[in-house]
């Protein structure tokens, strides 16, 4: 119980989720951070949070059991199924992905109007909410902005576009036909992600994720199967910069903000460029190409880099790594040392 300004994360469990508590609780470690997901942090983070709850984002008892225990000024809305599963699952991907979404939405809406002021709403979108309708198309667009291509081929794409809408609706338009002044309490704020790269966690199911997986097969010295072409190329991003993307999102003036949903970019190898690094870091990786064209399409549709000079513009995006600081300085030396 605290009636202190907390921070919550759904889908704290999850890759940027790990990333966020370390990097939240040691900027503020006065302010207490609930999580809410469907398995339990591991043993590392768990003494940094105030208090894990355990279920589903589609639970809406559980969120209004929340709702009465905690004064949240803040949410980071992490839970979600990722690409490759929501393929398989596209009606359970969008109750969770959309679902989900609009319930943690309505909790913060409310955690506003109980507490008399707007809560920041931070969604993380993709890459995936972009559709390249052809290879020539992708390789012709080069860096898309924000509004361009926006035709996702996969529901998780789909879920992603949409709640971008949704959050904009709330925090821009909520029951705008109401009598009054206008009563919208959320403040969203959301960035389309590139590919994310972890040396701290196992990638965990996305399909921009033979990156992380096939540093991750060869330095544990095991056999890689590229599902992607090594002419494939999309834009990435290593952990660390992005959770350093949302806390500086999070932390600008709201007035300015030009827009709601932002592109953010570091660097857009092609796969052979990976795999070259990766050879060179571990001579021995067994790394071969066994394309998946149904994955491979995906991947395709998606662009091979984005335009974030918006981010860059109002907030200061500055990634720390770019491609060689990202393998050199990063990736490679921690996880070696994971597999050491
Ligand atoms: C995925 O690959 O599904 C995600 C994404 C690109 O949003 N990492």
């Amino acid at each position: 119980m605290s009636r202190k300004d907390s921070v919550l994360i759904t889908g704290a469990s999850g890759e940027m989720g790990h990333g966020l508590i370390v990097r939240q609780a040691a900027a503020e470690p006065e302010r207490p951070i609930i999580t809410l997901d469907l398995k339990p942090l591991p043993a590392d983070l768990s003494p940094k949070v105030h208090q894990q709850f355990h279920g589903s984002i589609l639970d809406k008892e559980l969120l209004a059991s929340i709702q009465t225990e905690y004064a949240v000024d803040r949410v980071y809305h992490l839970a979600a199924l990722l690409s490759t599963r929501s393929e398989f699952s596209p009606e359970l991907a969008h109750k969770v992905n959309v679902e989900g979404t609009l319930n943690v939405l309505e909790f913060t809406q409310r955690q506003g109007e109980s507490h008399g002021r707007s809560v920041i709403f931070f969604y993380p979108s993709s890459i995936a909410a972009y559709g390249l309708p052809t290879i020539a198309a992708k390789a012709a667009a080069g860096k898309v902005n924000e509004d361009e291509f926006n035709q996702p081929t996969t529901m998780y794409g789909a879920n992603k576009l949409y709640c971008e809408h949704l959050g904009r609706y709330y925090g821009r338009h909520y029951k705008q036909l109401a009598a009054g002044p206008p009563t919208g309490k959320v403040d969203f704020r959301c960035i389309r992600f590139p590919g994310l790269i972890s040396a701290e966690t196992l990638p965990s199911g996305g399909t921009s994720d033979y990156a992380p997986e096939m540093i991750h097969a060869a330095a544990a010295g095991k056999p890689y199967a590229c599902f992607v072409r090594p002419d494939t190329r999309i834009p990435f991003m290593t952990m660390p910069d992005a959770i350093d993307a949302i806390v500086r999102l999070v932390k600008c003036p709201r007035g300015s903000l030009s827009r709601t949903v932002y592109n953010i970019g570091a660097f857009a190898p092609a796969v052979a460029e990976i795999e070259d690094i990766v050879r060179g870091a571990f001579p021995k990786c067994g790394v071969i190409t066994d394309v998946d064209e149904k994955r491979q399409r995906i991947v395709d549709s998606w662009p091979a880099d984005v335009d974030d000079s918006a981010a860059r513009r109002d907030w200061g995006h500055q990634p720390a790594h770019d491609l060689a600081a990202a393998f050199g300085e990063y990736l490679i030396p921690n996880i070696r040392k994971r597999y050491s």
